[in-house]
């Protein structure tokens, strides 16, 4: 059979199935992931960074790799940076740069975790020329994000304690807060303060933004430019991230999230890896969320962003991988029949509204996933398509020792 056969085929069945094909493929062409710019660095565990040949040097180079991944995906055309891993002293050069490679700046993410002044905190800090620092460095982020047309600051805050005693939780709370605020208030209106949470590590008795419910509860003070970000590695095991997701979209206050999969803590393995079915739970919530008035709006202002940190992988590839399957798991939620499964949900039909998702879940979207890819103008098969092009070949060039996380 030919690929115009098997997706005739495939098309035929969705239309049987009650599902607007079209609207399915226009809601894929609209579909934007953000790859990280440390995600294309060496990274490793606290055991060993094995360093990989061809790893960039600098950012321009790991926009270069970025451009890739857009390129052979067709659907990421904004790059995350880290502050001071990607700092350079003109940021108008980066965004041309990027600009010329088809890109462009996406969520400015602060790093309050690897300066020695931090080791007690950064924006908790007993010392307050030390929650000063971080606050400047924070507002350096905003001079930054200004400068390359980007409206989103991406906050991470590794503090926390390791013993029981060894702060005053409320106290530092209380700095964080007023931190905070300090921050939103120097952001422009249509910038974004996004709040990452995340239960332990480094820090091992307690992180002052542990969970979603204190993100929430800070981005609620905070107000309109403040709102959560979802990292599927930050929760414990267990944890039904779809609800997390569900309940904060119904309250408006979801704003992003960094996809990467987990085993057992903060793994940042290749997104949907492990737990695929989870990763599609949480666009099924996306999906009915879009599709509500209420929620409209916030579900279509949603940064998604990769969060993955490639240890054993090759960057490139594990990148790719990643992109496509968030880009699978997108397609298999766009297929869930929603009046079928409104009306199981009505009647309390337990065993039909689980079959009305699981359903979409076992389709198999690749005829789909190909089909839109061709229309894009795009190779059916991106890892084949990036493998064949030589390009892992020719950055190794590069040679041993880019950047990492330093
Ligand atoms: C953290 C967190 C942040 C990321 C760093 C590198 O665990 O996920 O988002 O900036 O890692
Ligand atoms: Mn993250
Ligand atoms: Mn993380």
């Amino acid at each position: 059979m030919t690929r115009d056969q098997i997706y005739a085929l495939w098309e035929q069945r969705q239309k049987d199935r009650g599902i607007d094909v079209e609207w399915v493929k226009e809601r894929l062409k609209s579909f934007k992931v953000e790859t990280p710019s440390w995600g294309y660095g060496d990274s490793g565990t606290r055991f060993k960074v094995f360093k990989q040949r061809g790893v960039p040097r600098n950012l321009f180079e790991k926009l270069e790799d970025a451009a890739q991944v857009n390129k052979v995906t067709g659907m990421c055309p904004t790059v995350a940076i880290h502050i001071p891993w990607d700092k350079v002293d003109d940021f108008e050069k980066v965004k041309e740069y990027a600009a010329s490679l088809g890109l462009k700046i996406g969520a400015v993410n602060p790093n309050l975790f690897q300066d020695d002044d931090y080791k007690f905190g950064s924006l908790t800090n007993t010392d307050a020329s030390v929650r000063r620092k971080a606050i400047d460095h924070i507002m350096e982020c905003i001079e930054i994000a200004r400068k390359v047309d980007s409206k989103i600051i991406s906050l991470w805050l590794a503090d926390g304690t390791n013993y029981p005693g060894q702060g005053d939780i409320r106290a530092r709370k209380n700095w964080l807060e007023e931190a905070l605020f300090e921050v939103v208030n120097a952001m422009d209106s249509d910038m974004r303060l996004l709040i990452e949470y995340k239960f332990f590590e480094p820090a091992f008795y307690h992180t002052d933004i542990a969970d979603w419910g204190m993100a929430y509860a800070f981005a609620m003070k905070l107000g309109e430019k403040a709102q959560v970000l979802v990292d599927l590695g930050h929760h414990p095991l267990g944890t039904n991230v779809e609800h997390i997701v569900a309940f904060l979209l119904d309250e408006g206050k979801i704003g992003g999230f960094h996809f990467n999969n987990k085993k057992y803590a903060d793994d940042d393995l290749i997104v949907g890896s492990i737990n695929p079915y989870e990763l599609f739970l949480i666009f099924n919530e996306l999906v009915a969320a879009s599709l509500d008035p209420k929620t409209a709006k916030t579900a279509e202002n949603i940064a998604y962003m990769i969060d993955q940190s490639h240890n054993i992988e090759p960057k490139i590839p594990a990148m790719i991988r990643s992109v496509l399957n968030v880009q699978t798991a997108y397609a298999k939620a766009l297929l869930v029949n929603r009046e079928v499964l409104k009306e199981a949900q009505m009647r309390n039909d337990v065993m039909a509204a689980e079959a009305a998702v699981r359903e979409a879940f076992e389709c198999d979207v690749m005829p789909l996933l190909e089909a839109v890819r061709e229309e894009m103008g795009l190779a059916p098969d991106p890892m084949k398509a990036y493998l064949e092009s030589g390009y892992g070949e020719k950055i190794l060039e590069r040679g041993i020792g880019g950047q990492g996380w330093e």
